[in-house]
């Protein structure tokens, strides 16, 4: 560590945003999938605004007429970039990191990419999707699945996911201080969420102390430390 690269890695970018407009993140502030596109904006020091999407209250503002406008998927987050909306997490992120390149969000080599975009997804596509809100929302209002029962579900998935994810972080020596080397990635984006949640809902982190290992080098980087949900404009208290 020690260069100005490395240390726009771990602290942020230029904090500009380019001629292409002004960033707006839609954002809730326990949304795991936003938080990743927060630390992701951190990371490369670009400079938003926050338009808070409470999921919960009123039934949840995602579901009404101007914000389905804009995510017809009615999740968050969604990106607005001047006049272009993007939406997925994983997507967005790419695109930061195409549009921001310094400091990079993905290794160097082919192999390298495609493992971190293989850890992200892990996280994003095979353990988040199964306990999001509307999964838990169909369980309660469409199943009156009670809530103990709703929490297993919960627990197990994140804990069948952080299995497989502590195997493929402890056997790589690709793994670094990061998912992926020194540096964190799309995969570290991903990964600080997913924790804050598994704690959230009480999993016992003991089991993955790899995860935790990392979890703990990135909350120490400012980029991540500030889009910490407690941290967020619409958290309660703030
Ligand atoms: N695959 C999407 C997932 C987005 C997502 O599930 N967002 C959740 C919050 S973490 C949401 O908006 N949930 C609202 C709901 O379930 O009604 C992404 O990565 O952006």
């Amino acid at each position: 560590m020690g260069t100005e690269g490395e240390a726009a890695a771990r602290g942020g970018g230029t904090g500009t945003t380019g001629a292409n407009g002004a960033l707006c993140l839609h954002s809730y502030w326990r949304s795991s999938a936003a938080y990743r596109v927060r630390i992701g904006l951190n990371l490369k020091g670009l400079k938003y605004d926050i338009a808070p999407v409470h999921l919960v209250r009123g039934g949840g503002e995602q579901h009404g007429e101007e914000f389905a406008a804009l995510n017809p998927q009615e999740l968050v987050p969604v990106l607005q970039h001047g006049h272009r909306n993007l939406r997925q997490s994983l997507a967005i992120l790419e695109y930061l990191d195409e549009m921001w390149p310094e400091p990079p969000l993905l290794p160097a080599t082919a192999r390298d990419r495609a493992r971190v975009r293989a850890l992200s997804q892990v996280i994003a596509c095979d353990i988040h999707p199964l306990n999001n809100l509307r999964v838990l929302q169909f369980f309660e209002r469409d199943w009156g699945v009670p809530l103990p029962e709703r929490e297993v579900w919960v627990k197990h998935w994140i804990s069948n996911g952080f299995h497989a994810l502590e195997a493929l972080l402890a056997d790589n020596p690709s793994t670094g201080e990061f998912c992926d080397g020194n540096l964190p990635t799309i995969a570290d984006c991903c990964l600080v969420p997913q924790v804050y949640n598994a704690r959230r809902f009480g999993v016992d982190m003991r089991a993955y102390p790899v995860i935790t290992r990392i979890e703990q080098s990135c909350l120490e980087l400012p980029a991540f430390e500030s889009a910490r949900p407690e941290r967020q404009p619409d958290a309660p208290g703030s």
